[in-house]
């Protein structure tokens, strides 16, 4: 059975996850609104892959007899005021995430629970490629700068992304 802080802090890890999603699920729509339908797919996929980090911690705490309970979400952003600036907002975003990923870590090895310790590895390794693919992006928006050709290539590319299950179980684009 999982311990009560460990619980309490999963449970605020599931808001943290689902707050994500609700954030790239803004920035698609902030996307559609530019015309860039392209990064609003990229922002789509995004928000998918949130929603089954979110039920990963969901399962972990069911799968332990524990007690899911979900906390209020924060409403998100809505505007941005250019590409650049939404992907450098999802940037940090996902650096905060990685820091409250560290937190659970420790608070799970100062608990000494192994399950909690072996889920949150996955997580770890996560971050990593959550980081590295929003960051990659803001340095390719800052490189096109005021190219509308080169915005339109992005958003091309980036619209290609698409989210099936098994991408969240290797990583992710
Ligand atoms: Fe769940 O990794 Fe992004 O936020």
């Amino acid at each position: 059975m999982i311990g009560k802080k460990m619980q309490e802090a999963i449970n605020e890890q599931i808001k943290h996850e689902l707050e994500s999603a609700y954030l790239y699920l803004s920035m698609a729509a902030y996307f559609h609104s530019e015309g860039l339908d392209g990064m609003a797919q990229w922002m789509r996929a995004q928000t998918q892959e949130e929603l089954v980090h979110a039920m990963k911690f969901f399962d972990h705490i069911r799968d332990r007899d524990g007690r899911v309970e979900l906390l209020p979400l924060a409403q998100p952003k809505r505007e941005w005021t250019s590409p650049l600036q939404a992907f450098q907002e999802a940037y940090q975003h996902e650096q905060f995430i990685s820091s409250k990923i560290d937190g659970l870590v420790k608070l799970a090895a100062a608990e000494g629970d192994h399950p909690a310790s072996i889920l949150l590895q996955w997580f770890v390794t996560e971050q990593v490629e959550e980081e590295a693919s929003t960051s990659k992006v803001a340095q390719m928006l800052e490189r096109i700068g005021d190219s509308g050709h080169g915005l339109v290539m992005l958003d091309r590319e980036l619209g290609t992304r698409s989210f099936t299950a098994s991408t969240t179980e290797g990583g992710t684009e």
